[in-house]
């Protein structure tokens, strides 16, 4: 006879998942109608919100095994995970997407709560204090090859720069006036007036990543904040300004390392998915 408790597990496993070993998997986090939580923050882009999100995704790398990598912009930050490059180690809480999910989600929201208090997000507002009440958080766990790590991050920063430009439109030049024109001529127009404040990280994103270092003689190891790179092909022309690529030196060493055989920026061409005006998908 079947017990009570195997009886009732039985429908809990009907839709349980479980992401298999050997794969890198990404977690994304996407804050909730966020279009709303974040009215009367500065616009196009709040800098108190970005730290906000930078130090809860500082927190999420240092409690979830194996991260490598987050790369965070607009209200979102992708998560790499990468304990396929160690196949004897045990996969986090058995790799159950939904536990992953659920666990990922509410350990973001609770830590950005606190970092959110610590800045004064809640109240903070261009014009006048708002009381913006708590914000929540979804997640994603998925498994997906290793070459499409960094297509995926891609696809994310296309997403911010594609956000980018049209915030900067909106604010600069105005929603009605730039309705319809494609992402060059904003910033055709954009370039014509002064925009000092258009920062790297606007537009390319932030990455949190793990810098390694000698104190003493013993090695240490720190996630540091910093702006994200161009994930690109190396000559492919990029509508937005670049800094050189030896600007990031330091920082694609140091993430070719934690990557081992994946090199950042160097895509074959293939995989470069076309202008950022033509890659209008969104995440949903
Ligand atoms: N003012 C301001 N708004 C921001 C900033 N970063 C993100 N946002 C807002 O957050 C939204 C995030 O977009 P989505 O995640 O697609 O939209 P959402 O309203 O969060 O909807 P769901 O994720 O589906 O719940 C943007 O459209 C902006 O409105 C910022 O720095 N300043
Ligand atoms: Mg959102």
């Amino acid at each position: 006879m079947i017990t009570l408790g195997a009886r009732m597990k039985q429908y809990e496993l009907m839709t349980e998942v479980v992401i298999p070993k050997g794969f890198p998997v990404a977690i994304r986090i996407d804050g909730s109608s966020f279009s709303k939580w974040t009215k009367g923050l500065d616009k196009p882009f709040d800098g108190v919100l970005r730290e906000a999100m930078s130090r809860t995704a500082v927190d999420i790398c240092a409690k979830v095994p194996e991260v490598v990598w987050a790369y965070l912009q607009s209200d979102e930050v992708t998560f790499v995970v990468r304990s396929d490059l160690n196949y004897n180690s045990d996969p986090w809480h058995g790799f159950r997407a939904k536990k992953l999910d659920s666990l990922v989600a509410s350990m973001f929201t609770a830590h950005f709560a606190q970092h959110a208090q610590d800045l004064e997000l809640y109240t903070r507002g261009n014009h006048r204090p708002v009381d913006r009440g708590p914000a929540f958080f979804d997640a994603r766990a998925y498994p997906l090859p290793p070459d499409e790590i960094i297509n995926l991050m891609l696809w994310r920063q296309r997403d911010c720069q594609r956000n980018a430009v049209q915030a900067f439109g909106q604010h600069y030049i105005g929603k009605k006036a730039i309705h319809g024109w494609s992402a060059s001529r904003v910033l055709t127009e954009l370039g014509k007036i002064d925009k000092a404040d258009l920062s790297y990280t606007d537009c390319y994103g932030t990455l949190i990543a793990i810098e390694r270092g000698i104190v003493k003689s013993r090695p240490t190891r720190r996630w540091v904040i910093t702006e994200a790179f161009p994930f690109r092909y190396n000559d492919e022309t990029c509508l937005l300004p670049s800094a050189p690529i030896g600007h990031y030196k330091r920082l694609i060493e140091t993430i070719q390392r934690e990557f081992g055989a994946v090199a950042p920026i160097l895509l074959p061409r293939d995989f470069v998915l076309g202008k950022i005006e033509e890659d209008s998908e969104e995440a949903p």
